[in-house]
């Protein structure tokens, strides 16, 4: 394979295996923001992609997909158990986001996460060109930037974190503080969600490792690494196009004529303890046993997508959920009209953009979230001006949607007023709020954040 110029490390590739009507193996590009981001970047750059292809201990070649090169980087079944489900989703996610469930510090999943780190840096090493551009995505591959540094210090590094950056007060906690800290300064530019996270991130650099800084600069030995936020956004073209169908509009409509409530309340997210889906299900329950809603006044449709299930709290909070779930629908539903609908499974694009569009009042309460693409989705399918936005403000989607209904997800009694508000806003308020939201997610599109991002790296001192 030839070098490139242009270099993305990703913990995943962004294709998922496929079988074709005949019965031969192929490759489907994944869905989601970062391919349709990045792809045309990767095109116009003659840019290579490498990541784990998803199946443990399988090597693979590079090969072409979609114009892209891809560059499979091998996970035994053990890394995947002790870097991807130990260090990268057992440590790393629960401290990062709040320590809303307490992180596992083990130094088995410590050790596999430098091995694996480091494979991918050698990896990205063979592959870029001379004064090439690498762009490193999120928690998993926070040491890449240094090793990569440290091999190649001819490359321009630019790192992304999808996920928040806590505060010293948290990160401290975590035995390997500094070396993470010193991973991430192997970068030219560190981008983050929020500004806030860029400003934990300088603060850290500059108590566990004396680094100075002077606003978003760190200034290490001879290099200058500048910490900024980039708030990532959706295709919104794509979601422009997919809510045009009339397949997709017709879907929505029989949904809506389906359900036996004036309001449909949604609520679509990977089934994780981050995503406050008790939080929701408990307030409109509540709202229920007090009688300030009447069964077929609203229903709540909550899709919950499958998601690391081999990891223990992932498992316990699937049963807390649907303990939940049946709990509510035992008080309040009759026979053929449940007031959850609840759904433990994956949809395609087709049949999520018709649920947004079917949705009077879309329903996201993480306890904390990187940016929240949910949010942005559902404004930018909502063409018609119509439907509410309930939305936490510890999402970093709430720093640009400010025209929500805005809560704090752990305020049950707050989040029982704001449903309630958004389910009998007046049409014109709806419309006025959904205006102003789209314009912002309109104006600043995925393509607009890659953009952005990658001529802060490009303008950054060479190396
Ligand atoms: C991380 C950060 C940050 C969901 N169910 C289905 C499905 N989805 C899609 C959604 C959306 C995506 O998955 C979820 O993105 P989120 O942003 O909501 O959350 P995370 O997965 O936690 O993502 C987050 C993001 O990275 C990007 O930087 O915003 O804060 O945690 O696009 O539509 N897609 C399909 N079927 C489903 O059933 N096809």
């Amino acid at each position: 394979m030839d070098e490139s110029k242009f270099v993305v490390v990703a913990n995943r590739l962004p294709v998922d295996r496929t079988v074709k009507p005949d019965g031969t193996a192929g490759w489907r590009r994944s869905p989601g923001g970062l391919v349709t981001a990045i792809g045309p970047v990767m095109r116009s750059r003659d840019g290579a992609w490498l990541g784990w292809a998803g199946a443990a201990g399988e090597k693979l070649d590079p090969f072409t997909e979609e114009e892209m090169a891809l560059v499979p980087v091998p996970l035994s079944a053990e890394e995947v158990e002790l870097y991807y489900e130990g260090f990268s989703n057992t440590t790393l996610w629960p401290l990062y986001h709040d320590v809303i469930a307490p992180p596992v510090y083990k130094r088995r999943y410590w050790d596999a996460y430098v091995a694996v780190n480091r494979r991918f840096a050698e990896a990205a090493a063979g592959v870029a060109a001379q004064g090439a551009m690498v762009w490193v995505q999120d928690y998993q591959l926070q040491l890449v930037p240094a090793m990569l540094r440290q091999l190649r210090p001819d490359l321009r590094i630019g790192f992304f974190l999808h996920i928040p950056f806590p505060p010293p007060e948290l990160f401290h906690q975590l035995p390997w503080r500094r070396q993470i800290i010193e991973g991430l300064l192997g970068a030219d530019l560190v981008g983050f969600q929020r500004p806030g996270a860029a400003a934990n991130f300088l603060r850290l650099a500059r108590r566990l490792l004396g680094v100075r800084t002077q606003g978003s600069c760190a200034y290490v030995e001879d290099r200058v690494v500048r910490a900024q936020a980039f708030p990532i956004s959706v295709d919104v073209g794509e979601l422009a196009r997919l809510t045009a169908r009339p397949t997709v509009w017709r879907r929505a409509a029989e949904v809506h004529a389906g359900l036996s409530a004036s309001k449909i309340l949604l609520g679509v997210d990977r089934l994780d303890y981050t995503k406050g889906i008790r939080q929701r299900l408990q307030a409109f329950g509540e709202l229920l046993e007090d009688g300030e809603l009447k069964p077929g006044e609203a229903v709540f449709v909550q899709i919950a997508t499958p998601s690391r299930e081999r990891v223990e709290q992932y498992q316990l909070l699937r049963d807390e959920i649907e303990q939940l779930v049946g709990r509510i629908n035992g008080m309040h539903a009759s026979i053929g009209t449940p007031v959850i609908h609840y759904m433990h499974a994956s949809y395609d694009r087709e049949e999520l953009a018709a649920l947004y569009l079917a949705a009077d009042v879309m329903v996201v309460t993480p306890l904390r979230d990187g940016m929240n693409l949910v949010a942005k989705e559902y404004v930018a399918c909502r063409a018609d001006l119509g439907g509410a936005l309930v939305l936490s403000e510890f999402a970093g989607a709430a720093d640009e949607l400010r025209q929500a209904y805005l809560v704090n997800p752990y305020d049950i009694d707050g989040l029982k007023r704001s449903l309630l508000a958004a389910i009998r806003a007046e049409p014109e308020d709806v419309a006025r709020r959904m205006r102003a939201m789209r314009r912002r997610v309109t104006q600043h599109d995925v393509d607009r954040w890659a953009q952005d991002f990658l001529t802060a790296l490009e303008v950054a001192p060479a190396p």
